[in-house]
């Protein structure tokens, strides 16, 4: 497990003050297309609205929680409890986990239905997922560009990673401490995308 992630230290982004990595075309065992079009129809979407600044609006994307029974969490105001593994999600963990070096019990999943579908800038810094998270992104469909930007630097340029059909980005150490991230919406059409982003409840 560790042997896998040390032989492509290679991926690392030389960002400051964040450990990302980077893989591209990732092996998820079977077609990725096929595997995104069978998770759309099988997962079990929410269409949540959130309140931001006492305004109330329907969240710009459909998103669903998987994971171990004791795996509950709180994003974006909402409790989540999470539905129990199907077996294209427990397979894919599998291999996200054996290629980190790292174990995780719960996916959120987000589909960004198309290019008006976005994420605003965040940290993944829930007390939940403890003090220095491995949090595994994987990408299908459509790509997208997963933006960073520093908290605090200045002197840090925003940063743009496009994240394409099978790549996936993984986040360790001091991100999510020192950096947000987020997905814009666009202004040219382009077709539906899926992240998972696998995590681990503590
Ligand atoms: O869609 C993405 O690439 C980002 C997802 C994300 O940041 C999250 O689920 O917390
Ligand atoms: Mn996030």
């Amino acid at each position: 497990m560790a042997g896998l992630f040390n032989e492509q230290t290679d991926a690392r982004l030389p960002i400051d003050d964040a450990h990302l990595e980077l893989f591209e075309d990732f092996d998820c065992g079977v077609d990725a297309n096929v595997l995104m079009n069978r998770l759309i129809d099988k997962v079990d979407w929410r269409e949540e609205s959130i309140t931001l600044f006492g305004k109330t609006h329907l969240q710009p994307r459909l998103f669903a929680w998987y994971g171990d029974e004791q795996a509950s969490y709180q994003y974006s105001g909402l409790a989540l409890e999470p539905l129990a593994w199907i077996d294209e999600l427990s397979d894919i963990k599998r291999r996200v986990s054996e290629h980190c070096g790292a174990e995780f019990n719960s996916v959120l999943l987000n589909y960004y239905r198309n290019h008006r579908d976005s994420m605003g800038m965040h940290s993944d810094d829930e007390k939940e997922l403890g003090r220095e998270p491995i949090i595994a992104s994987l990408s299908f469909g459509a790509t997208r560009v997963f933006k960073l930007k520093h908290k605090r630097r200045i002197d840090l340029k925003p940063l743009r990673i496009p994240l394409s059909n099978s790549t996936l980005l993984v986040m360790r150490g001091k991100t999510q401490q020192y950096w947000k991230h987020g997905i814009d919406k666009l202004s040219a059409p382009c077709g539906p995308r899926l992240n998972l982003t696998f995590r681990q409840i503590v």
